[in-house]
């Protein structure tokens, strides 16, 4: 297990003191194959930024039809942490303990959409949406995380549901955005195997109530950065370091996937289902074999982990190699799991915001500008590579962005107007990335930018905004950004 003590610390982590500056690793080599069977990095995309969508000679036009999206979770928005029966959840009791989260911030009144759902419909309609993903609170439909639905934790949902269908949106809901149910963690959360059959059992619960209505499930949101941050370098809920624990839980979390897709089509519904997936494209930080050595490795841990086993039904013998056969997950691993975990999917939803480098050493680098997110280099062909590398190793199944965005330092002007032109740019560059990966055969069918409005970034609290829509949250005020003003003319124009 030895990479496992020095790896998976990437995501939202204090990256810089590890970070080795990319000139010095990457000297002047271009990086024009990778050993991960991403195929080459194209040069970044040299835009120019004046472009818009009505400029006939650079207009990208996308397929008619195209899914253009939002994307939030419900307890980086919700708020109303107490309202209608709600029991607590991980996040909860996480952003109550002291230290965990910056300046202290908790989720207890976020952008306070619970209460103003109808107000953030009408903006989503306003903005020219066609689907809109947010995720659905366990704690509010079974507060413990067991037994008898709570009525007004679901109403809120149907309620938004039809709101969705009133102004002609597409609903797309995930059922698991992280808030485990506390009552769950104290059993043992996803150590605990039970908890994937009590997923499927909340699952149903929510099936049953929405059903069609809903024509797009999604799982489990980024099982790895359940693993990675819950239990790797444990700045997310529930705040654990324990390497052997932490692939245990990623084995629960792809067999709850798996028994949640079970429990739809027992239903016998029309909706689709499938899984969301952070993928990073890994790539070797320099041109020696043991650098491509590690990024394969890497590209294991990263996507194929998560990958291989819904889609093929296999675990990647490398990673299973590395963790051992004494691990607890490999010991976890019961007969007919992996049947389980591959149960045929609809859909998969791809959340794409960074490459990473791999040193020799297994390390990583930084090659490109980062954001406000210092673990987010702003790489636009990694978008390309990720979803052509997806349809090129697993075949054409239906792809949908789910999430693609930055934080960016938004100010709310004395004139009422968010300059926010970096998210214009980064959202451009990224589309017409996606665009390319179409032109060539990807079935991507939808695109949600994340996210909607400004919200509780977890552990980075209030101060990170990632939203297309401004909240002022003393107030509560929205205020459209410039983002959210150039992307209603994309949507116009089916163009980028
Ligand atoms: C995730 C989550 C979002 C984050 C977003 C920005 O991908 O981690 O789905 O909840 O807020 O990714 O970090």
């Amino acid at each position: 297990m030895s990479i496992l003590t020095r790896r998976h610390l990437l995501r939202r982590a204090a990256l810089s003191a590890a970070a080795t500056p990319v000139g010095a690793v990457l000297g002047t080599t271009a990086l024009a194959t990778t050993a991960t069977g991403l195929g080459g990095c194209q040069p970044t995309d040299q835009a120019d930024d004046t472009a818009t969508a009505s400029d006939p000679a650079t207009r990208r036009s996308f397929p008619p039809d195209f899914g253009w999206g939002a994307a939030t979770s419900a307890y980086q928005i919700e708020g109303a942490a107490k309202e209608d029966g709600r029991g607590e959840s991980i996040w909860d009791t996480f952003s109550h303990t002291p230290g965990r989260i910056r300046n202290g911030d908790t989720g207890d009144v976020a952008a306070d959409h619970y209460q103003r759902y109808a107000e953030d419909l009408d903006l989503m309609r306003d903005l020219g949406l066609r689907s809109y993903r947010f995720s659905i609170s366990w704690p509010r439909i079974q507060p413990d995380g067991t037994g008898a639905a709570n009525r007004r934790g679901l109403d809120f949902y149907r309620r938004l549901v039809d709101g969705l269908h009133e102004r002609g949106i597409a609903p797309m809901a995930t059922l698991f955005h992280w808030d485990l149910p506390q009552s769950l963690q104290d059993t043992g959360g996803w150590e605990n195997r039970d908890v994937a059959q009590r997923f499927a059992d909340y699952a149903t619960i929510v099936f049953d109530a929405l059903g069609d209505r809903v024509p797009v499930w999604l799982t489990i949101n980024e099982p790895k950065t359940v693993v990675q941050n819950g239990y790797l370098s444990g700045h997310h809920a529930p705040g654990r370091q324990d390497p052997d624990a932490a692939y245990l839980v990623a084995h629960h979390l792809q067999l709850a996937h798996g028994l949640a897709v079970r429990a739809l089509r027992a239903t016998g519904g029309t909706s689709r289902i499938g899984p969301a997936f952070n993928l990073h494209p890994c790539y070797p930080g320099d041109d020696t074999a043991a650098a491509a050595a590690a990024a394969r490795l890497y590209d294991g841990y990263e996507n194929r982990l998560y990958l291989d086993s819904a889609l093929t039904g296999n675990y990647p013998a490398d990673v299973l190699a590395d963790l051992g056969s004494d691990s607890r997950m490999v010991r976890g691993i019961r007969d007919d799991d992996l049947d389980i975990i591959s149960s045929p999917i609809d859909l998969l939803a791809v959340q794409y915001y960074t490459p990473i480098y791999v040193t020799a050493s297994g390390g990583t680098a930084h090659r490109w500008p980062t954001s406000e997110a210092d673990w987010q280099q702003i790489y636009p062909d990694g978008m390309y590579d990720t979803l052509t590398r997806v349809t090129r190793d697993y075949g054409p199944i239906p792809l949908t962005v789910t999430e693609n965005g930055l934080p960016t330092p938004d100010v709310l002007g004395a004139d009422g107007t968010v300059a926010d032109d970096g998210r214009v740019t980064y959202l451009r560059d990224h589309l017409r990335a996606a665009h390319r990966a179409i032109a060539e055969g990807v079935p991507l069918e939808s695109f949600h930018v994340w996210s909607l409005l400004d919200n509780f970034e977890w552990a980075e609290g209030y101060e990170q905004r990632w939203g297309l829509i401004y909240v002022d949250y003393p107030t509560q005020r929205r205020v459209f950004k410039r983002s959210a003003h150039w992307y209603r003319q994309v949507i116009a124009d089916n163009a980028v």
